[in-house]
């Protein structure tokens, strides 16, 4: 809450192409949120490096994030939309909230236990204390409600034991928020293992479908996507391939899964395969059309860094001269 205000805040890493977990999960249900809350959506690039980047394509990506983030509707008169990195006072509180996160916290993290399994070669302590550096993006704008998908909820909860126990110290300090989660989306899976989250991490380019993957390609990665035994098209726990290609569907679709059961009854799994890449297809193509558009003005994007990042420093500079004020750092007048 600042002042009279509701606040809402996400983010999303510019650390490869967004899937569409990323577009189903988050940023397709940002726009909403402006009517009711004053909205701060950032790139986070400073989280990027806790794993390592190519830095030409994390600049790239940067600004493919912002450019993507308006083209699926987040109007920059309407939203504060900024990068990390361009606001260094996220770097500063971060640094703050790692003395008041506990090292057991950090530990029971299952994006961290995750992650590390997969960098083996680089378990840096920027992977470890990632957390603190979200809960410093959330508290910094006073934040209400935080819209992820529900593979960040763990370090939401994280972010309110933070500001809770901030707040016994300090009371009021910070604003303590709430995860939003949308019901349909929460988790998109892996095309090629869905007992796994769809990542833009994810070496295997078919186990991911991009926002900006073509038509064709799109239609490809559908129609190769893991399937379970059977041939019938039922949304239940022991086929967990079928009922993520089914939630997916009902996603682009506005469908209910009894609606899909009844659509696709005795048609084998080829035709239902083709209808959800071509349901992903027509729902993305305004929104590449749009991308393709923002993205050839790369002066017009700057330029809109450079207010978001304003604004939000705006922001994040009075919550950081009472954090620090209240720390016993000395503040020259
Ligand atoms: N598969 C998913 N289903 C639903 N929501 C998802 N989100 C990510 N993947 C899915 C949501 O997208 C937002 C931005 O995520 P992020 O970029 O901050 O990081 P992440 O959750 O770690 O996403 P990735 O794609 O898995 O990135 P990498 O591979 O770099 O780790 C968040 O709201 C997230 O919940």
């Amino acid at each position: 809450m600042f002042g009279e205000q509701k606040v809402s805040y996400s983010g999303v890493q510019p650390s490869g192409n967004l899937t569409i977990g990323n577009y189903l999960g988050a940023i397709r249900n940002f726009a909403e949120y402006s009517a009711q809350y004053k909205t701060f959506y950032c790139v986070a690039d400073e989280h990027a490096i806790t794993v390592r980047q190519v830095p030409a394509e994390l600049r790239r990506r940067t600004y493919e994030t912002v450019a993507l983030y308006m083209a699926c509707g987040l109007d920059p008169a309407q939203n504060t939309l900024y990068v990390q990195s361009m606001v260094h006072e996220h770097a500063e509180l971060a640094w703050i909230l790692n003395c008041f996160t506990m090292f057991g916290e950090l530990s029971r993290m299952t994006q961290f236990k995750d992650k590390s399994a997969r960098h083996t070669d680089n378990i840096n302590a920027g992977l470890f204390t990632y957390p603190a550096l979200m809960a410093a993006d959330i508290l910094l704008y006073q934040t209400d409600v935080v819209p992820v998908g529900i593979d960040q909820k763990q370090h939401v909860e994280l972010c309110r034991d933070i500001a809770e126990r901030i707040n016994q110290i300090w009371p009021g300090l910070f604003t303590v928020p709430e995860p939003m989660i949308p019901q349909n989306g929460m988790k998109i899976m892996s095309l090629a293992d869905p007992t796994r989250k769809m990542s833009k991490s994810d070496e295997n380019p078919n186990a991911v479908v991009y926002i900006l993957d073509d038509r064709d390609t799109m239609i490809r990665k559908f129609r190769r996507a893991v399937t379970d035994s059977g041939s019938e098209v039922r949304y239940a726990a022991d086929k967990p391939g079928v009922a993520n290609l089914m939630t997916i569907y009902s996603c682009f679709t506005g469908k209910s899964m009894e609606e899909i059961e009844r659509e696709f009854a005795g048609v084998g799994y080829g035709e239902f395969k083709l209808a959800v890449g071509e349901a992903a297809a027509d729902a993305l193509a305004p929104v590449q059309r749009r991308y393709t558009e923002l993205m050839a003005d790369k002066a017009g994007l700057e330029a809109q860094m450079k207010k978001g990042a304003e604004e939000a420093s705006w922001y994040a500079r009075r919550t950081l001269a009472k954090v620090k004020k209240k720390m016993g750092f000395v503040q020259l007048s």
